[in-house]
């Protein structure tokens, strides 16, 4: 067996059941074979047996009273996978089916998408069982509370700066927030998405969306091909979803579809700026059901489908892990689809990936394509500590340079190892190579 196989095969017998953290380990070492071939040191100093073993991994009770006066106990968690290049840095998800495994697979991708924007950002992520849907403001406020009350003891702006993932938007970052200023005493930068108002920056709520399609704008200009007029499926109707549309539209192409856990809308007429304003509100302030959106505009509502089965030539996954199947893969390549940017995390399972880069088709895997939300986080690090805030002009534009700049390193990489356009390849090895070399000059840590 070789070394690679070797290693995964102790990641297998050291994390059982923990199917998703194995697949991203997996998915990540098997193309690092040839980078490791050529650098020795790395075999001899066990820099992967190190990655895969988080430096420190937090678990606690998170107890809450709800509406009706009852006592409700969930689990937080805080990963915090990797400190070699900066603090921790890496969202927090709070939906029902967050465990050890989905969030050991996170804060991995986090560590190589992290050191993919250029930022002095290490990789971490954390989160909670908890369920915002169908819960009030005042229930969502004293989990938040009571989840922080544990926290903040193991975060801070040096040490490791959480931010939003699935569930965890503007209000709950708000209320996290709060109660860590009381907690601390202290005003600082401990989380990025944070108000406008009160420490956040310009553009970070559109930036994963909007990072997406700059690169997928990246990757067909590749091909002497750009946005204009294409159409393009995707999934989810939260944040990402939301701005990957508005960038779309503003770039010319004809988004069809978003979802939501209930199903599909199929829009053939394409989204335009006043129903994505809809949506944004539906989702944003009444929190409503994807569903809602046929009875105002039309189109066809598919219940419980992805929307991997509408014809497109391009798609934007921006709901969650595993949401691209392998038969998903095989029926956008049958309808003509030539470009996948994953917004989402992981939304391609490792049957849909393999068929992406088999077809050679343009496929942006989310360490590369969704950097751009944790880099404008990054960004409002750097706002924090000058204790200035930027203009949209200024921030969008850096956006817009480091996900060129991922793009361009991303390609440069996968061509000077043998194999021109797997941008898997090029993001696991450009991210990994960076990390390991701090890990190699910071000594046996
Ligand atoms: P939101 O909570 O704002 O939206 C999530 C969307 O995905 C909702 O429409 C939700 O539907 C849907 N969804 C979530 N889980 C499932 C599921 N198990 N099955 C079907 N649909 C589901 O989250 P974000 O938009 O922030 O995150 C979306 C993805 O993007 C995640 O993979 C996240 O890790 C990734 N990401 C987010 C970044 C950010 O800055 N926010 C940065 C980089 C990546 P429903 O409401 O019905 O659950
Ligand atoms: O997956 C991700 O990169 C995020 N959820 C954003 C993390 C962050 O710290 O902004």
């Amino acid at each position: 067996m070789s070394y690679i196989q070797d290693v995964l095969a102790q990641v297998e017998r050291r994390n059982p059941g923990e199917p998703e953290f194995l697949q991203a380990a997996r998915e990540v070492l098997e193309t690092l074979e040839p980078v490791m071939a050529r650098h020795a040191t790395y075999q001899k100093a066990r820099i992967l047996e190190r990655l895969v073993e988080p430096e420190r991994q937090l678990m606690f009770r998170v107890p809450w009273q709800d509406d009706a006066g009852e006592v409700q106990v969930n689990r937080g968690f805080r990963i915090e996978v990797s400190s070699a290049i900066g603090p921790y840095k890496g969202g927090l998800r709070f939906h029902p089916s967050v465990n050890l495994s989905i969030l050991k697979f996170l804060g991995f991708e986090q560590v190589f998408k992290n050191a993919l924007t250029t930022l002095p950002m290490g990789g971490g992520k954390g989160g909670s069982d908890f369920d915002p849907k169908g819960k009030s403001d005042n229930e969502v406020m004293r989990f938040c509370q009571s989840f922080m009350s544990e926290l903040f003891r193991h975060i801070g702006e040096n040490t490791d700066v959480p931010a939003g993932d699935i569930g965890v938007g503007g209000r709950e970052v708000g209320f996290l927030f709060g109660q860590y200023k009381r907690l601390r005493n202290e005003f600082t930068g401990v989380l990025t998405g944070k108000g406008l108002g009160w420490g956040g920056s310009l553009i970070r709520p559109e930036a994963t969306g909007y990072g997406a399609v700059y690169f997928a704008e990246e990757m067909l200009k590749t091909r002497n091909e750009s946005m204009a007029g294409k159409v393009c499926t995707v999934s989810g109707s939260g944040n990402v979803a939301q701005y990957t549309v508005e960038k779309l539209l503003q770039l010319g192409a004809k988004p069809v579809s978003l979802s939501d856990s209930g199903g599909t809308v199929y829009d053939p007429k394409g989204l335009n700026e006043e129903k994505l304003a809809w949506v944004m509100d539906l989702k944003n302030v009444r929190r409503g059901r994807i569903q809602e959106y046929v009875a105002r505009w039309g189109g066809e509502f598919h219940s419980g489908a992805t929307p991997w089965a509408i014809p497109c030539e391009c798609a934007f996954p921006s709901a969650t892990q595993n949401e691209i199947t392998g038969t998903d893969a095989r029926t956008l390549l049958k309808h003509g689809c030539k470009l996948i940017s994953e917004g989402a995390n992981m939304p391609s399972t490792p049957a849909a990936v393999d068929q992406f880069v088999s077809a050679k088709v343009l496929y942006g895997p989310g360490k590369a394509a969704n950097a751009g939300g944790v880099a404008t986080s990054g960004l409002e690090m750097c706002q924090n500590s000058m204790r200035l805030s930027w203009t949209r002009d200024e921030v969008d534009a850096r956006l817009r340079e480091i996900m060129v700049n991922i793009h361009a390193v991303c390609h440069r990489t996968a061509a000077t190892y043998g194999q021109p356009g797997n941008y898997v390849l090029g993001a696991n090895i450009a991210g990994f190579v960076k990390v390991a070399d701090a890990m190699l000059a910071q000594g046996l840590v």
